[in-house]
Order: C-alpha cells, then sequence, then structure tokens
C-alpha cells in the first residue's frame, strides 16, 4: 500500500542503489577515508588516534544501520509477539569491539587499519564506556540484548538516554573522588537520534470527571509538559543478521515556548522552565541497592515509562487488531520494580483513552506484565510517598486505589476478616504518609515474578513475597538463574582464551551453545594443552600488571596469586571482611622468619568498585583499603609476599582487563543477601577459581563444576536470622583474630585511628549486621586452603580447565530461551 505511490521505475532504482555493498579490507577502507573526509571535515593530515576510531565506527555504523531496518523491516512484516525490555539501566560499555566481533569484520578491518597506519588496539582504547547503569542489573540488560539480537527474537529495549553516566572515580588521598562522566562529548556514533519521534509527556495538573448517561469517565489534563525524544541504539546479534534495538529517551522541552512570560518580561522564568526539562533526563542516579526517595528520579520513571508505552501502543495500533489480542502481540518485561508505573499507565491508556471497560482493560494488562526481582535488602525496596505521586501523577494514584481497592476485595473473599493478611498485602503502606510499594504493584500487575537465581528466588517466596505466594499459589514465581553473554565475557575480553578453546575443540559453535565447552574436559590429561592454558593466564596477568602500572604506579608480580574483588562497594558484599583478612594476613607474614617465609604464597590482592556517593561506610571501606595499600606496599620486610591495590573507576571496560587475569576472585556476601551475582559467572568462564560464600549463583557454580574446583565458607542462609538475633541480645564474643586486626587499626598502624572508628563501630555498636565475626574463621581456613591449592601447580591448572569447562548453564543465551519459553512466548524471526 505504501509502495504504491512510487512510479515503478523509482523502486526498480530504489533496489539497485540499496544493494548493500561487500564488506571487505577495500570497500572498509573506502569508507573510512570517506568518513574522515566528509563525516570528520579532516584530512590525511590530521587524523589521530581518536579520529581513526570515529571513522572505524561510523563505518561500522553504516553496516549496523543496515541491518537494523532489514531486521526492523522483517519484525514488522511478520508482526509477531514482540518482547518489550524495560530497563533504567543499560550497562553496555564499549560498542566497537562488540560491532566489530559479532559482524565478523574484526580481521578485514583490522587489516585495513593497520595498512592505513593505526593500530586496531590503540583505536579500540578511544571509546568510551557508555555507563548508562550502576552495576548487576544494568549489566545484565545489556547481556540479555546481545542475546535476544543473537537469539532472533523479535525485542527492544527501552531506556533513559542520561546525559550522565555513572560519575568517575578518582582516588584522592585514599579516598573516592567523583566526577561528572560527560560522556556525550563528542559525538556518539552508537545511536541514531529520531528527532522525528517525539513524545509529550505530561505532569501535574488535574483530572475531569466526566459522566456520559450511566458511565463516568476520567480525563487528565497535564500541568507540565515534557517531550521524549527517541534516540536508537543498534544491537548486533552474533553470527546473524539481526540487529534489535534499544530506544533511549531523552528530554527536552516543548517546542512551544511560553511567550505569555516572555512578553511580561520573565523571559528568564520562561528560559527556565525549558532548562528544567532537559535536566529531566541529565543524571542517572548512582546508587545501586538502595532506595532514594527523590522526585526526579519518580519524574525519570514516568517519563521513561510513558514514553516507551506510547510508542509500544502505537505501534501496535498499526496491526488495527482487537484489544484483546494485545498480551498475544506484547509481552513487557519489568527490570525491577523501577517501571511498574507501566501497570497504571497502561491501565489509564485504556481505561481513559481506549476507553475500554475496566475488567476488561486489567485483563489485558496482567497478562502483559512480567516482573524480575533484583534484591531481598530491605532498603532497597522502593516505596513511594502518596502525597509525591498525586502531585506529580494525579490520575495515576486514582488509579493505584482503584487497583488496590479491587484487589484487596478478592483477598478478602480469599482470606475473609484477616486483616492482617489484607494489611500486609495492600499495594498501600498505611504509614504517615502513606506510601506506594511499588514490588506489590509490579506483581499485582503481572503475570509472572521471577528471582534471578535458585536460592533467591527461594527465599522471595519465603520471606518477602510470602503473602503474596499463599494468596495466587506458586506458579506465578519462578526462578531464571542469570546469564552472561560468552561474546564479550569470553571471546572478546579474553581473546587468546577464545582462540585456544576454538583449536581445541575445532570449532566456534561453543560461542553460541556455551554447553559445548563440556568436552574441554577431555584435554585435563593434555599436558602441552595445560601448558597452553597457563601461558594464556600469565599473559593476561602480565596484560593486567601493566595497567595497574599505569594507573596506580605500582609493580606487581605476575607470577604471584591474583586475588580479585571487583563490584559495587557495599556493606553486604563484605569487602570489609577482604582488607580485615588482608591486615591478618599481612600480619602473618610480619611474624614470619625468613625461613617461613619462603613458604608463602605471594598475593596480590586487587580491589575495584565505586561506592554511592551518599554511602558513608562503603567510603570509609575505600579509604581503609587504600591505607593498608600504601603500609604494606612499601614494608620491604615483607618481601613482595603481599600486595594491595585499589583499581580506580572500575567499570565494564577495566572489568574486561582484570577478569581474564584472575586466579582467585572473592563472591563473599552475607548468605542470602547477594541476589544472584553475575561477575561470579564472568570470572569462573574466564578460568579463575572462586572463592565464596554459599548465596546467589555460587551455589548453581559449585553444582556445576564441583567441590574440587571452589573454596566455599561460612554460614548459611538459614542461619542468619538466628546469628542476627545473637549479636542483638546476646554478648558474643568476637572472632580471636579478627579481634586481633581491629586492635591492630585502632592502634594506628594504618593511619589515625579515629578516621575508621565508624567502620568499626559496625562491628561492634552496629552489632554486625552482616556478621564478620561468624564467617571470619572459616573466611581465613578458606583462604589457607587457597594458598595451599595454588601450590600444586599442576592440579591448579586442572581446576582451572574445569571451571570454563562446566559454565555452559551461565550463558545469557540460555537465560533468553527459558524467558521467551516460559514467560513471554515468542519466537525467533531470523533475518
Ligand atoms: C543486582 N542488583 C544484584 N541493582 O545485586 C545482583 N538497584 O545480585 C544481581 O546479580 C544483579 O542485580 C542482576 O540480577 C543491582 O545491580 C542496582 O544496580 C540498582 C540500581 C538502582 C536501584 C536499585
Amino acid at each position: 500500500k505504501e509502495l504504491s505511490k512510487w512510479r515503478p521505475e523509482v523502486i526498480e532504482l530504489w533496489e539497485k542503489c540499496s544493494v548493500p555493498e561487500t564488506i571487505n579490507k577495500e570497500t572498509f577502507q573506502k569508507s573510512f577515508i570517506r568518513h574522515v573526509n566528509t563525516t570528520l571535515a579532516r584530512s590525511i593530515y590530521n587524523v589521530d588516534n581518536f579520529s581513526a576510531y570515529q571513522a572505524t565506527a561510523h563505518a561500522v555504523r553504516d553496516r549496523l544501520i543496515q541491518r537494523w531496518n532489514e531486521t526492523q523491516q522483517i519484525h514488522t512484516e511478520r508482526d509477531q509477539k514482540r518482547v518489550y525490555y524495560l530497563s533504567l539501566e543499560f550497562l553496555l560499555g564499549r560498542s566497537l569491539d562488540n560491532a566489530l566481533l559479532n559482524l565478523g569484520l574484526k580481521d578485514s578491518f583490522g587489516e585495513g587499519v593497520k595498512e592505513l597506519g593505526f593500530k586496531m588496539e590503540d583505536i579500540l582504547d578511544q571509546e568510551v564506556d557508555a555507563a548508562l547503569g550502576n552495576g548487576g542489573l544494568g549489566r545484565l540488560a545489556a547481556c540479555y540484548m546481545d542475546s535476544l539480537a543473537t537469539l532472533c527474537y523479535p525485542a527492544w529495549g527501552y531506556g533513559v538516554r542520561y546525559t550522565y553516566g555513572i560519575f568517575q572515580q578518582k582516588i584522592v588521598d585514599g579516598y573516592q573522588d567523583e566526577f561528572p562522566d560527560y560522556w556525550l562529548n563528542f559525538d556518539n556514533p552508537w545511536e541514531l537520534p529520531r528527532v522525528d519521534i517525539v513524545v509529550d509527556v505530561q505532569f501535574g495538573g488535574h483530572v475531569n470527571k466526566i459522566t456520559e448517561g450511566d458511565k463516568v469517565r476520567h480525563e487528565w489534563i497535564g500541568g507540565e509538559t515534557v517531550q521524549a525524544v527517541a534516540y536508537d541504539v543498534p544491537i548486533p546479534g552474533y553470527g546473524v543478521k539481526n540487529c534489535i534495538n534499544i530506544r533511549l529517551w531523552n528530554s527536552k522541552p516543548r517546542r512551544k515556548f511560553d511567550f505569555g512570560k516572555f512578553n511580561a518580561g520573565e523571559y528568564d522564568q520562561a528560559v527556565q522552565e525549558q532548562m528544567k526539562a532537559e535536566f529531566l533526563t541529565a543524571v542517572l542516579y548512582p546508587n545501586d541497592n538502595h532506595m532514594v526517595g527523590k522526585e526526579l528520579r519518580l519524574k525519570q520513571q514516568y517519563f521513561w515509562v510513558a514514553a516507551s508505552l506510547h510508542d509500544i501502543v502505537r505501534r501496535f495500533k498499526k496491526s488495527q487488531r482487537d484489544w484483546n489480542e494485545f498480551p498475544d502481540q506484547v509481552a513487557i518485561q519489568l527490570n525491577d520494580t523501577h517501571p511498574a508505573l507501566a501497570i497504571v499507565e497502561l491501565q489509564r491508556i485504556l481505561v481513559d483513552e481506549e476507553r475500554l471497560d475496566w475488567d476488561a482493560a486489567w485483563d489485558i494488562v496482567t497478562h502483559t506484565f512480567a516482573f524480575t526481582n533484583h534484591t531481598v535488602l530491605p532498603e532497597a525496596m522502593e516505596k513511594w510517598p502518596v502525597p509525591m505521586i498525586s502531585q506529580l501523577l494525579p490520575r495515576h494514584i486514582q488509579i493505584i486505589f482503584d487497583l488496590n481497592l479491587f484487589f484487596l476485595q478478592r483477598v478478602e473473599k480469599f482470606a475473609p476478616g484477616d486483616r492482617d493478611f489484607l494489611a500486609r498485602l495492600s499495594i498501600i503502606e498505611e504509614s504517615t504518609p502513606q506510601y506506594v510499594r511499588m514490588a506489590h504493584l509490579a506483581i499485582v500487575g503481572s503475570h509472572r515474578v521471577n528471582g534471578v537465581a535458585k536460592l533467591h528466588s527461594k527465599l522471595i517466596k519465603e520471606t518477602i513475597f510470602k503473602d503474596f505466594v499463599k494468596y495466587y499459589g506458586p506458579d506465578k514465581f519462578e526462578n531464571k538463574t542469570n546469564g552472561i553473554t560468552p561474546r564479550r565475557w569470553l571471546h572478546q575480553a579474553n581473546p587468546k582464551l577464545s582462540e585456544l578453546i576454538t583449536e581445541t575443540l575445532g570449532h566456534k559453535d561453543w560461542l553460541k551453545d556455551l554447553t559445548l565447552l563440556k568436552k574441554l574436559e577431555e584435554s585435563v590429561h593434555d599436558k602441552e594443552f595445560r601448558r597452553r592454558w597457563m601461558a594464556v593466564k600469565h599473559s593476561n596477568k602480565v596484560r593486567l600488571a601493566e595497567y595497574i602500572r599505569d594507573v596506580v604506579d605500582v609493580d606487581v608480580n605476575p607470577n604471584a596469586l591474583f586475588d580479585v574483588q571487583v563490584k559495587r562497594i557495599h556493606e553486604y558484599k563484605r569487602q570489609f571482611m577482604n582488607i580485615l583478612g588482608v591486615i591478618h594476613r599481612y600480619n602473618t607474614i610480619k611474624s614470619m622468619s625468613p625461613e617461613q617465609m619462603r613458604d608463602v604464597v605471594p598475593r596480590v590482592v586487587i580491589f575495584g568498585g565505586k561506592a554511592a556517593p551518599g554511602y558513608y561506610i562503603a567510603k570509609l571501606v575505600i579509604k581503609l583499603i587504600n591505607s593498608v595499600a600504601s603500609v604494606v606496599n612499601k614494608d620491604s620486610t615483607i618481601q613482595d609476599l603481599l600486595k594491595v591495590i585499589f583499581i580506580p573507576d572500575y567499570n565494564v571496560s577495566v572489568a574486561e582487563i582484570i577478569i581474564p587475569a584472575s586466579d582467585i576472585s572473592q563472591h563473599i556476601s552475607t548468605a542470602g543477601t547477594e541476589a544472584s551475582g553475575t561477575s561470579n559467572m564472568k570470572f569462573v568462564l574466564n578460568c579463575g577459581l572462586i572463592l565464596g560464600t554459599v548465596d546467589g549463583a555460587n551455589i548453581e557454580i559449585h553444582e556445576e563444576i564441583g567441590d574440587d574446583n571452589i573454596f566455599m565458607f561460612g554460614h548459611l542462609a538459614e542461619q542468619v536470622d538466628d546469628l542476627r538475633y545473637a549479636h542483638r541480645y546476646r554478648d558474643v564474643p568476637m572472632d580471636p583474630h579478627l579481634d586481633a586486626v581491629i586492635k591492630d587499626i585502632e592502634s594506628g598502624s594504618f593511619g589515625e585511628a579515629r578516621i575508621f572508628a565508624p567502620l568499626i563501630n559496625t562491628l561492634t555498636f552496629g552489632k554486625d549486621y552482616y556478621l564478620i565475626s561468624d564467617d571470619f574463621g572459616s573466611y581465613l581456613d578458606a583462604q589457607k586452603l587457597v594458598d595451599e591449592a595454588y601450590k600444586k601447580e599442576k592440579d591448579w591448572v586442572k581446576k582451572s580447565i574445569l571451571c570454563t569447562a562446566n559454565m555452559g548453564q551461565f550463558s545469557s543465551d540460555r537465560a533468553i530461551k527459558e524467558y521467551a519459553e516460559s514467560i513471554w512466548g515468542i519466537i525467533p524471526v531470523k533475518v
């Protein structure tokens, strides 16, 4: 129909000209030079590495756009059910290397730039990370996009285009300092601005109640309007032509300028309102696993949800289907509760705008949404004050109360007279002021709820969502253990290991079916293979040692055991326990005779991670690590047997250097607190062993790789309540080794003791909520086992091989297939 307006010869010409050119070294070079000359307006006389990066990126982008277009066309033509992944965070990292590998262009482009006088590594190094996320949750969304594209599912991501990503961390005098991440400073070749796709989003105003015959309807007249502009980020699949889309929304003032104010001489105020609109998507809130009740955050959430739903509904309406087919065409996944307002927004659109009756609309809504929970920590549970929502979204708060009323009426029938049960399930917390519990809203509005690892999914059913399980029955609640993409986290981050695996298995299919790694087990008895495996690890350690020298100016020995803990700094993740263990190790070595020292395995203990800017205790942990590092690293009496490194500004690109170089990594959260963890998977896939607690995905990794290849310690989740109770109400003696370490800090061995007093108080006056004292003994024992095992080199390499070989389950491809089949009901559409 659309084509009929063109004459046949025009269509023919169009088709002739749009045949994609073949891609090889020569066509790449032409495209590179054309972009230098035209896109960058430079010439051979002034191309530096950065311009070379830009030109290469643009050459790749041209190809991505072709694939993106084809994919969108075919998905539109087929009009099959799509999944929309709503995530307030996408932690994508760099794109160039990933795109080259996924498109299979790495070799030809590498040669191409070399002939033009550049090194591919230098070019890749120019790219700044897209860091639109805090940690695990945002990175998970990025891995899932990679798998959705690779598995050819019809899928879109929806997020926010923050002007500032997660802050940059610098260490000044041992303390964390934050700097803005203005990542869009230079042009971003990985986004396609869609200036024509603009959605008006309203806030505030009032609601009109309109009576028509015996019917009442509501009309929301917004007070303030902000525009959402779409920026599309193409995500190429690996080894397929499919290229999916993440649509990020940017806020912008409405084109309409308040000339009334302007003419009244209030020019500055008129401009200020415009600027306020731009500020809406300016910054990513830098807190992970912690709720911050800022009004601007709530505004961000609604802005993004409203723009995304408008887009989704518009796409659905093009097919002119009946509304009750909506859930057959659309699945929406809520990545945590951040997009939970989408449930209310869809109900509002269906009832107020499309004039469906309430129950029919609610049936559509609940069959459309599914919700992933990522935490059981109480301080992370989102709840918003009713007065704040009322002011910002007056119609939505009415809908929330109505939804809650009808929901509680059903619950009342289920448990007549049980008022406590009703109060516990209610979407509204009856405090002063009242709060809206977003997790409750997400559960009530979804047909499926899932946790992110087996233990976590069990815990949510037994604790925070226990009453909902009683009401809905257990089938609404599922487990979907997280996964990681092997393309970025092995092939790209660890090219040497990837090559060795491909050579050994005789194919690259393992990159699409990670369970094929199992066959590596057969090679553990091959001495030459083991030698090469070790050599790869060693060269990755050399690469990290060079990086460490560059960023913190400390020399570390690549033959030492590299012991790594990199993740957001949080009390529940217990970096504090790690550094206390380091002090214990340091004091033990210091008390040794030269003879005894000969038997010690040299260690480099590496930390990295950001603390939320307002998280005082977490920031003190960073200071303590750096204070210990500065004492230990210059103590010549310990003969380089111990080094402590804090790598600043941990992000996706830095992770790609650190992870392949680890011998042991630590995942030591208090049992029951880390929902899953995903870096644990990355480390083990990269043949690093782990030292961990019985928590999150550690448990399933343990099941897969076996007892001999992992170091587990500490109390179990089911013991935690009793232990906490004991700390609270009884005088529990502190672990003696821990006591000695604390006394050492208090004596000023690592700088002024008073600095660390608040930190130490968390163990004493704070009643050791994270049970460091309870686990310290078994932690030190496990560390001893690590040292002993590392001395047996041959066995260690075998363990390391078995780690990689048994990680097949933890591919994000497996996770995405599970979501697609049991929650979304979508099928692949291959381009
Ligand atoms: C993480 N959560 C979990 N949250 O902590 C981790 N929170 O165990 C899990 O593996 C991962 O999610 C993926 O499932 C987060 O990363 C956040 O970053 C976050 C951000 C904003 C508000 C609350």
